[in-house]
């Protein structure tokens, strides 16, 4: 039953059905479905899939945008929930978090920041194509204690060093932790660029924050 509605909702991403996508996140929950369970097992599956046929030239920029679409429709809908759980909780620490300069890609940051907040961290989400020195304002604005930086672009990668040198140049930086990810983020590269944590997901990156912020 649950493997069936996964099923559904992995679908309405890769057939790119944004207009059926929140009902169909909605009936999931009515099942008494995990929302993080129809995130991960479902949704997920449909976009990385979407990203497969990309690659391989089956699928165009604009298939890629409609499941996008279809995917942020869904999760409008199951994000709130897994918020919902995190408040009233003691605050572990404040995160700042945005996708770097030059890239657009939303979802994961997003997701990333919504398992953050529900699972007791302050999040400011800055957006996306957000400059270096930007998230060093953020940062100075908000008190934070935790960065975060996404990118989903080979091309873009090398915009976390960036982050991690103004804030060297700003003298902030032994006041916040940095943690970095994306798909094509791996440990090496957080090493190499002096990150002081790197997560492959969204349940791991909330692992790693209470780690750097002391708090597990
Ligand atoms: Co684009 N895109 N895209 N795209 N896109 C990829 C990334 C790509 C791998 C597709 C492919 O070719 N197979 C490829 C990059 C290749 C490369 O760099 N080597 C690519 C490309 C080429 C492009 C364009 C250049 C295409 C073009 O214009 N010709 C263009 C670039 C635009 C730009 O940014 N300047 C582009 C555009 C787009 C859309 C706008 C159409 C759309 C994004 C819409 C949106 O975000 N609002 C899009 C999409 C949807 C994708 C794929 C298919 C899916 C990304 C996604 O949302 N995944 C993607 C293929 C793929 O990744 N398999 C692809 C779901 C999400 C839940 O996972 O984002 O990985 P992810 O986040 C995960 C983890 O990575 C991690 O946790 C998250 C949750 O588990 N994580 C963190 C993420 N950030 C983290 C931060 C952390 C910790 C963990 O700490 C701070």
């Amino acid at each position: 039953m649950s493997q069936e509605m996964y099923e559904k909702l992995a679908q309405v991403v890769i057939v790119g059905e944004p207009e059926k996508a929140a009902g169909l996140a909605q009936e999931a929950l009515d099942q008494g479905l995990d929302p993080l369970d129809c995130i991960n097992q479902g949704l997920t599956k449909g976009i990385q899939r979407v990203g497969e046929l990309f690659a391989s030239g089956d699928y165009f920029l604009p298939d890629l945008i409609i499941g996008a679409e279809a995917m942020k429709n869904a999760l409008a809908v199951l994000e709130p929930v897994l918020t919902a759980g995190g408040q009233g909780r003691e605050v572990l620490g404040h995160a700042v978090l945005g996708t770097v300069e030059g890239d657009l890609h939303d979802i994961g940051k997003t997701l990333v920041g919504t398992m953050l907040a529900a699972n007791g961290f302050r999040v400011t989400d800055i957006g996306t194509d957000v400059p270096a020195a930007d998230f060093v304002e953020a940062a100075k604005e908000n008190g934070a204690n935790l960065i975060g930086a996404s990118a989903l672009l080979t091309t873009t990668m090398s915009e976390q060093q960036k982050i991690i040198e103004t804030f060297e140049e700003a003298g902030l930086r032994q006041k916040v932790r940095i943690m970095v990810g994306g798909a094509p983020v791996t440990k090496s590269w957080c090493d190499k660029i002096g990150a002081d944590g790197f997560a492959k997901d969204a349940i791991s990156a909330v692992a790693l924050a209470k780690r750097l912020v002391g708090a597990a």
